[in-house]
């Protein structure tokens, strides 16, 4: 028997009013967590239940503040909290079982914790008196887990919850962000305890994140940046989590330096501004990464010098430059490359006040050095990098699917996610995101999987935005389960599956690095997805041609309140370019087919 939404909502009220009507003194462990949750103002979370966890969920089911998204698979539990954490800032929380739950849940993790988004795992653990004892569907979570998060807890005392949560919620979104995992014994969840009320307050004597710059540093570092002659500013995911893309184009506009973002920097800054040379790295613009190499003042903000943006240290020490470095974890800090002015804190505190140092200088920028910089620059743009042939006008080429959605889109509030590969560079080049927060991908794990559940964190958060997932049928498949929880949660999200038939990444390395030698990178037997997304209760398209790419999408999003999936058959041998091969320099680029 059907049991219809109306039914459960008025059953799930009674429950709250029954709750609130007979408040008792002691609550269960269960209850506290609850409290926990609604006093941080958590309005969703998704998990799947288990033994581990059925006290939590009774007393989810007697409460309707916050909403529970029960998903398919506990990767998607987690990949969906992060995707809604990053694109509102605030933490996301899921809740998973003891044992198979918490190790479905790794991935996730991880994920989050390589790109520090903020977010609170609970997880069931075995009964106290049970842990070491092989017990049923343990596993000793805060080990396993240890290396994958800024800090994990295991509570085994009820009067603790209250407190480690006020910890974990502060832990995951102070300083530099990451996942905290809270694991709950049954018995813990269960006992009851004298309820005080939320603490309000949470000091930590070891933990202390820095906000406020050095003064005498940022001096340091105006003085360079105003005494440049070829400045350039590299920025990062962390403009984006420390909230600062306003004061980072405020100081750009200020001083009309040209500007890059990292893969999980994009949108940070505008994409369609004249300043702002595209992203830089192994598939960044040829004008990114010779302005990285050929600086003489670099100004890192909120970015960490990542392997796949320097490209091979050696050559990118060949050219000398002096390197500013903000970052709010001081273990980021030279970790990779030395920097001549490190400066500790928030990227908003130190951009701020970087500004009004600029504004009480006397310095202003060379104004000669710069025009010459930008007509350097402006060469190197001119080669226009991410040209692409178009073909013979039937085929599909991917980069042409993200440029018509990026042109049909781009007045309107949209959020992009993506899957891992060649696809998600793809919509890295060519949807140009002018807002924070837009882009939704996984840069420092590269997860393939967390497309759809991404995607449907971002519609919960966002429901009246159009929220588009770029994807690949490789990557698709890793979460597909989860057109279910879509249907069920009325998320009506679009897929745009660039269906190339191939582990297009894989086979790209193997076709420059491995002498074509395909191994194992083809995709056959692939499902027909329009009829997978119909069987789901979505709309499934299949676009085979050129022609059909435009009418597809706006079909598809008419339909607004509907899941659509659009397999888009794309020319299976396109290559991302540009390119940066192993244990290249970053100006050592392919730039297309003819460099190879
Ligand atoms: C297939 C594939 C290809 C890729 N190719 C590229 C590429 O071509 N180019 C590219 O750029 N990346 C690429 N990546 C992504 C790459 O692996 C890294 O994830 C990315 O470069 C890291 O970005 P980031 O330096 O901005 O660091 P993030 O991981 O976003 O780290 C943010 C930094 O900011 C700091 N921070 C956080 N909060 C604050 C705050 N409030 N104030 C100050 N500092 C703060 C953190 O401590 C950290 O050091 C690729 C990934 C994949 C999967
Ligand atoms: C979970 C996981 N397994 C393996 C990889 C390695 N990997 C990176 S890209 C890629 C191919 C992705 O194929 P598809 O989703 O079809 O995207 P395409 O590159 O064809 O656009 C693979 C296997 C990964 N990133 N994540
Ligand atoms: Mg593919």
């Amino acid at each position: 028997m059907e049991i219809s939404k109306a039914e459960i909502a008025s059953a799930a009220a009674a429950g709250a009013r029954t709750a609130s009507s007979t408040e008792p003194k002691e609550l269960m462990g269960a209850e506290v967590l609850v409290k926990s949750l609604q006093a941080e103002g958590v309005q969703f979370i998704w998990g799947y239940p288990g033994g581990a966890v059925l006290y939590i969920y009774d007393a989810f089911y007697k409460q309707d503040s916050i909403q529970h998204v029960l998903v398919r698979h506990e990767q998607a539990a987690v990949h969906a909290a992060d995707g809604y954490a990053r694109t509102t800032g605030d933490v996301g929380v899921a809740l998973v079982t003891s044992g198979p739950g918490l190790t479905n849940a790794v991935t996730g993790i991880a994920t989050a914790y390589m790109d520090s988004i903020p977010m609170v795992i609970i997880s069931g653990q075995v009964p106290t008196a049970a842990i070491g004892l092989d017990a049923f569907q343990e596993c000793d979570t805060v080990g396993i887990t240890r290396p994958i998060v800024k800090h994990n807890f295991l509570v085994k005392d009820p009067r603790d919850i209250a407190m480690t949560m006020k910890k974990a919620f502060h832990i995951a979104r102070s300083g530099r962000p990451g996942p905290v995992v809270v694991d709950i014994p049954k018995d813990v969840s269960f006992k009851k305890v004298a309820y005080a009320g939320y603490p309000e307050t949470v000091e930590m004597r070891s933990y202390n994140p820095v906000r406020k710059g050095h003064g005498g540093q940022i001096r340091k570092a105006l003085q360079l940046l105003l005494g440049a002659k070829r400045p350039y500013i590299y920025t990062g995911g962390g403009v984006l989590l420390g909230n600062a893309s306003n004061e980072l184009r405020t100081l750009v506009d200020m001083l009309g330096y040209p500007v890059t973002n990292t893969l999980m920097g994009l949108g940070a800054y505008p994409a369609s501004d004249r300043k702002f040379l595209g992203m830089l790295g192994m598939h960044g613009t040829w004008e990114a990464n010779n302005a990285m190499q050929h600086c003489d003042v670099l100004l890192a903000v909120g970015a960490r010098f990542d392997d796949r943006v320097i490209g091979n240290p050696k050559h990118f020490a060949q050219n000398e430059r002096k390197i500013i470095h903000i970052d709010i974890d001081p273990s980021s800090i030279s970790k990779r490359v030395k920097v001549d002015v490190p400066i500790v804190g928030d990227v908003k505190d130190v951009l701020t006040e970087l500004i009004a140092m600029v504004k009480e200088s006397a310095l202003r920028p060379d104004a000669q050095a710069l025009a010459s910089w930008w007509e350097t620059i402006e060469g190197w743009r001119g080669r226009d990098c991410l040209r692409y042939e178009h073909g013979d006008g039937d085929v599909i080429k991917p980069q042409y699917v993200v440029e018509t959605l990026w042109n049909m889109t781009k007045d309107v509030e949209t959020y992009i996610t993506s899957d891992v590969g060649q696809h998600q560079m793809w919509a890295a080049q060519y949807y140009r995101f002018d807002e924070p927060r837009r882009w939704i991908n996984s840069g420092g794990l590269g997860t393939m999987g967390v497309g759809i559940p991404y995607a449907m964190g971002v519609k919960l958060a966002k429901p009246e935005s159009e929220v588009f997932c770029i994807t690949g049928e490789g990557s698709v498949q890793m979460c597909i389960q989860e057109l279910s929880t879509c249907l069920q949660y009325n998320t009506p999200i679009k897929i745009c599956s660039l269906n190339n038939r191939y582990l297009g990444m894989v086979r790209q390395w193997q076709e420059i690095e491995y002498s074509g030698r395909y191994s194992h990178s083809y995709m056959d037997a692939l499902p027909n997805f329009v009829k997978l997304a119909e069987a789901y209760g979505h709309v499934g398209m299949l676009i085979e041609h050129a022609k059909d790419v435009e009418p597809a999408l706006r079909e598809a999003r008419k339909l607004k309140d509907r899941t659509v999936f659009m397999d888009f058959r794309t020319d299976p041998t396109e290559n991302v370019f540009p390119m940066v091969q192993a244990g290249k320099g970053i100006t050592e680029m392919l730039l297309g087919s003819e460099d190879l």
